[in-house]
């Protein structure tokens, strides 16, 4: 059997990683050859998985841990679409806080699993305004420093850097940040995309289906520093229904913006911030609308909306805040009382998590 190649997507919070596999997804799937991706985070109800399932790929999850921590899991996965799907080349993402999985992942399949898979170029998305955490002279956007060190690190362990988002920048930008990039990370190639616009796919495509991973040694220098940046992260997952109280239809993206909104004000009140924020929501047909905050300071995007009004919609929503897991869990409850009175909606709640990536006892 030939071997089936896979290859971990890193990058911060928001950079665009989910974007990013399945714009190279659907691109390899008609040209290379049947791709697989693995949708991973913490806590469960991901929108990654739902948003994934809407596009023309394949996808698992491995939800709950990130999968440096459930090899064995990821592994079944991997056979799995190898298998029933006849995937050729799997994709997997790690949590945009993460680092590691070079060591967890990549050195434990070369060392256990060599006869079964290639592994591609660690490849790590980067969102140039994220970029400006760690590049002198930029503008501050309201992140804590600490977390300039999960960005530092997420560079250091890549054996590609894709520098994403490049129908947001001019050209001289584009140069400024290439360069930074290559200071940076010396040796390690830089492809420019656009994962929404598709730009720069078919160059990234043919990277990661020539080369393989370097296999460099690498290993989070400073814990310390490691842990007090994680601590400043809580991760916040819910999945709930609502349905107008008098039956009528309504905009329901006029609902999920005004609740993002709220959970915007919320935070700004507190001066707390949300690195991603984003929400799926459906209701029947296939209509469903998706989006995304990245930081208190940008406008939504959306990458869907509804294309029709409704009487009922499922919504999952996502958030990793800078933000204490008590206050933030309040502000989405204020968020969401307030859109219910606004709208004359009914909201079951079906599930919700919320922990700080350092909080005792978890
Ligand atoms: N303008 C622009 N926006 C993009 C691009 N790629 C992704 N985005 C947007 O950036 C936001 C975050 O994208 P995701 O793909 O969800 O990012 P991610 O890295 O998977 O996020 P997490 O999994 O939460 O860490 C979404 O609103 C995307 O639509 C791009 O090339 N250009
Ligand atoms: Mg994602």
């Amino acid at each position: 059997m030939d071997k089936i190649r896979f290859m971990v997507v890193s990058g911060f919070l928001g950079a665009g990683k989910t974007t990013t596999m399945i714009a190279l997804g659907e691109h390899m799937n008609k040209t290379y050859g049947k791709v697989g991706i693995i949708a991973n985070d913490l806590g469960a109800n991901l929108v990654d998985t739902s948003l994934t399932q809407t596009s023309g790929c394949t996808v698992e999850e491995v939800a709950s841990g990130c999968i440096c921590y459930q090899m064995d899991n990821t592994v079944d996965k991997i056979r799995r679409l190898r298998d029933k799907d006849d995937a050729v080349f799997v994709m997997s993402d790690i949590p945009g806080c993460g680092v590691g999985a070079l060591d967890h992942v990549y050195h434990t399949l070369a060392n256990e699993n060599s006869d079964e898979f290639t592994l591609a170029p660690f490849t790590v998305i980067v969102d140039p305004e994220r970029l400006k955490l760690i590049m002198p002279d930029q503008e501050d956007i309201h992140l804590p420093e600490e977390l300039a060190y999960l960005l530092q690190l997420q560079l250091e362990e890549a054996d590609l850097v894709v520098l994403n988002k490049a129908d947001l920048l001019t050209q001289e930008q584009i140069d400024r940040y290439v360069g930074f990039l290559k200071q940076a990370c010396p040796n390690i190639p830089v492809l420019v995309i656009s994962a929404l616009k598709r730009t720069g796919i078919e160059e990234l495509a043919d990277f990661v289906e020539n080369n393989v991973t370097a296999l460099k040694n690498f290993s989070v220098r400073d814990d310390e520093r490691f842990a007090q940046a994680e601590t400043k992260l809580t991760w916040y997952n819910r999945r709930m229904f609502f349905k107008t109280m008098d039956d009528s239809k309504i905009d329901c993206n006029a609902v999920v913006d005004d609740f993002i909104e709220g959970i915007r004000n919320g935070l700004i009140e507190r001066k707390r911030n949300v690195p991603h924020l984003k929400t799926f929501a459906t209701a029947g047909n296939g209509d469903f609308n998706k989006s995304s905050l990245i930081g208190v300071d940008y406008d939504i995007e959306h990458t869907q909306e509804f294309l029709r009004d409704h009487k009922k919609m499922r919504m999952i929503v996502n958030a990793r805040a800078v933000c204490e897991s008590r206050p933030l869990a309040r502000i989405v409850d204020d968020a969401l009382d307030d859109v219910c009175e606004k709208y004359n909606l009914d909201c079951q709640v079906f599930f919700t998590e919320c922990f700080g990536m350092g909080d005792e006892g978890r």
